[in-house]
């Protein structure tokens, strides 16, 4: 069968076996009862790794960001984020349309917004305005190239804002990557803010599932906003089993898949028509930029076929992933294959679309 590379993201993972073995013999009872002793377990084991009093096992990253704006702010309250946040870009506006919030997006170079600009952005009480109610950070930060946030620069984020009195979300979907680059409990990330979301079904390599965690009172508010999006599961302690596994076996890991990123940059370096920012590799995402003609797309689908899958980010920035599924040799093998393809001129013209 011939190679494939799936580099498209780590949500690709798949179950390892000691999952499929817990998952098979996981006691099980109704969680929306709040009966189910494997999801209670997780949750005790994920709110005690990050630091907080609860936590929440929620089927997706997605529902767990909008519980947490849902529990922290009100309908017209604002919530700031940066402009290219997966909860800005990617969820579908769901923080408007069930929260009947309002997103106001600030720029920044790397996915790491500055204290002072977060400090202009707060409203003061005003009959006009609406409340600034929450600040949220995405740490490591996806569109910006999985660059991660410090300790430091979490802390001086949550101070400002805690200042004025807001809440302070942290989009942790790979905040063990964040971590573990950076070599330091997670607790380090986390300790500041109110709340955090983070996936067990991305680099953790679960098949579903993540956690938010904060203090009691908001969980308990939180579990009431999972119920109302249609989150209460009932025997999901099959899934809460496999997560346990990802919480305490497949953490450390995830160095492999940052060694992996660098080798892939390197290795993509000087391709005629496509630039690869190897500045922005800080996790396990390697992002690029094709130079016109050459479209992102064109990229994607003539690397397709030599078995090599990567992600459209915009139409000239594409994305490459790794994660558990893909070793050392398969990155030496993708970056052969793309090298083969573009090192060469293409045999038929690429013709812009559009
Ligand atoms: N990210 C996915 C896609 O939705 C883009 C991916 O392949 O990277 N926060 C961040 C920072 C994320 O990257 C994602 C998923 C989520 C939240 C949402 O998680 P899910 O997919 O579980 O809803």
């Amino acid at each position: 069968m011939a190679r494939t590379v799936e580099l498209r993201s780590d949500t690709f993972t798949l179950p390892t076996e000691s999952m499929r073995k817990a998952m098979a013999i996981a006691e099980v009872g109704d969680d929306v009862w709040d009966e189910d002793p494997t999801i209670h377990r997780l949750q005790e084991r994920a709110a005690e790794m990050v630091g907080m009093e609860a936590s929440l096992f929620v089927p997706s990253g997605t529902m767990g960001n909008l519980c947490a704006l849902l529990s922290h702010a009100q309908p017209g309250d604002e919530v700031i984020v940066e402009v290219d946040s997966h909860i800005y870009q990617n969820e579908v506006a769901g923080a408007a349309v069930v929260g009947g919030l309002q997103l106001r997006p600030l720029d920044s170079e790397s996915g790491r917004l500055q204290p002072e600009q977060v400090l202009r952005a707060i409203r003061e009480p005003d009959i006009h305005e609406p409340r600034s109610a929450v600040l949220c950070l995405e740490n490591t930060h996806n569109r910006k190239g999985g660059t991660c946030l410090s300790p430091s620069q979490t802390e001086a984020l949550c101070l400002v804002a805690h200042r004025a009195g807001l809440k302070v979300h942290l989009d942790g979907a790979r905040i063990f990557n964040a971590a573990v680059a950076q070599r330091i409990d997670v607790r380090k990330l986390t300790g500041p803010v109110d709340s955090v979301m983070f996936c067990l079904s991305k680099g953790l390599s679960a098949p579903v599932g993540s956690m938010l965690a904060g203090r009691a009172d908001f969980i308990e508010r939180a579990r009431r906003m999972r119920k109302m999006v249609g989150g209460g599961m009932r025997q999901a302690g099959v899934l809460a089993a496999a997560g346990l596994c990802a919480l305490n076996e497949m953490v450390d890991r995830l160095a492999e898949d940052h060694v992996n990123a660098r080798r892939l940059a390197e290795a993509l370096q000087g391709l005629p028509g496509i630039d690869v920012d190897r500045s922005t590799v800080e996790t396990n995402m390697v992002f690029g930029e094709c130079r016109p003609p050459l479209t992102a797309r064109q990229f994607i689908d003539r690397c397709r076929p030599a078995g090599v899958l990567l992600d459209q980010a915009s139409p000239y920035r594409w994305r490459m992933v790794t994660h558990r599924g893909v070793s050392a040799d398969d990155v030496d093998y993708a970056a052969a294959a793309v090298r083969g393809l573009f090192s060469e001129p293409a045999t038929t013209p690429l013709r812009a679309t559009g």
